[in-house]
């Protein structure tokens, strides 16, 4: 099986992201004969306002996150997209099998374009790009949080669009979704996803916040009317939130947790979720803060990324245009 994600260098990640995502990742590097691939999506993050300044540093900052988070780059391939020109490529290749109607109920453009003065033509194409970071990697698995169930469906429509309209050529990939924390709720809106660009601050727990700071984020979560600590996402969306994050940090089944907390009170369960989030990110903020001061160092590992990618995806790229009728070089 050949494993591929992506995540973007923008803003600093969340718990959100490292349950929902970064921690699936370093499950499946080793579990996957055809390898695993994971790229900085450098390119997607131009499709809303940003700082070109700043994601220079940004995407630093995520390539030693996620070797801080347990990426091996003997065990796995990360790299940025933008070094493998193949994506950029590909993404203009299969617009032409992109329905625009299709673009046009993408619920995260409809949300990150809603109320904004310019809205890029890049943020509607993004599902174009996304589909062909995967494709081009002959994918079968693309671990993902919840959120991303549209786009993913929308890559496997356009996998399947080309290979009936120019012969098969792609394999049509599969969404993977972790079975408990798919979806992160924002501690202070908890029926809103935690979000970096859309959440409240004190309701968005970062890897990379110090001990202190996620204890009070912790602390200060909103809860909900009554005082049974059961989980029932649809009824309770606080305590149920509190309760996923601590079966994660804990490594304890939620049915478990929910017994433990038989009969007490939710400070308890705040607290206690609080230190066990301190404990599992410290590890990772310590390596981390290594990891990111030499920057020489994730160049040349992001460097040796790009060439494998490169190789990887080239086949399909050439099929790609082979089939659609452009003349050899
Ligand atoms: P944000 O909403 O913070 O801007 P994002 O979803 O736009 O983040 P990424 O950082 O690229 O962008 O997301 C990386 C991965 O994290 C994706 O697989 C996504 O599904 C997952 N993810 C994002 N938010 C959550 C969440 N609240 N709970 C679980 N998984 C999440
Ligand atoms: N849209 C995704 C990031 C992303 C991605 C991908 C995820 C870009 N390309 C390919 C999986 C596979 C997001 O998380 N916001």
């Amino acid at each position: 099986m050949r494993v591929f994600s992506g995540i973007q260098p923008t803003g600093a990640k969340h718990i959100g992201n490292y349950i929902g995502a970064m921690r699936q990742y370093v499950a499946t590097q080793d579990a996957n004969e055809g390898g695993a691939y994971f790229c900085i999506v450098d390119l997607h993050s131009i499709t809303v306002e940003y700082d070109p300044r700043d994601l220079h540093d940004r995407s630093l900052d995520l390539a030693a996150l996620l070797f801080a988070v347990g990426l091996d780059a003997d065990r796995c391939v990360l790299f940025c997209q933008s070094h493998v020109a193949a994506h950029s490529e590909a993404a203009w290749l299969l617009s032409a099998v992109t329905g625009f109607g299709q673009l046009g109920r993408m619920t995260q453009f409809k949300e990150k374009g809603e109320g904004k003065e310019f809205v890029s033509a890049g943020l509607f194409t993004y599902p174009v790009l996304m589909a062909g970071d995967i494709l081009l990697y002959q994918t079968d698995i693309v671990p993902i949080g919840d959120d991303q169930r549209q786009h993913l469906e929308l890559a496997r429509d356009v996998a399947e669009r080309f290979n009936s309209r120019y012969g098969e050529t792609f394999k049509v990939p599969r969404a993977v979704y972790p079975e408990v924390g798919a979806r992160i709720m924002d501690l202070q809106e908890p029926t809103k996803k935690m979000s970096t660009t859309n959440g409240t601050p004190q309701g968005t727990v970062l890897v990379l916040d110090d001990p202190d700071t996620i204890r009070k984020k912790f602390k200060t979560a909103v809860t909900d009317s009554g005082r049974e600590i059961r989980f029932v996402p649809e009824e309770k969306p606080g305590v149920s939130n509190l309760i996923e994050i601590l079966s994660v940090a804990s490594g304890r089944p939620i049915a478990e947790v929910e017994e433990d907390y038989d009969g007490r009170g939710y400070g308890d369960l705040k607290t206690d979720v609080g230190e066990a989030v301190v404990e599992l990110f410290r590890p990772v903020r310590e390596r981390y803060a290594e990891l990111r001061s030499d920057e020489d160092e994730l160049r040349r590992l992001l460097r040796i990324g790009a060439e494998k990618a490169q190789t990887t995806s080239a086949p399909t790229l050439h099929h790609m245009y082979e089939r659609m009728g452009f003349v050899a070089r």
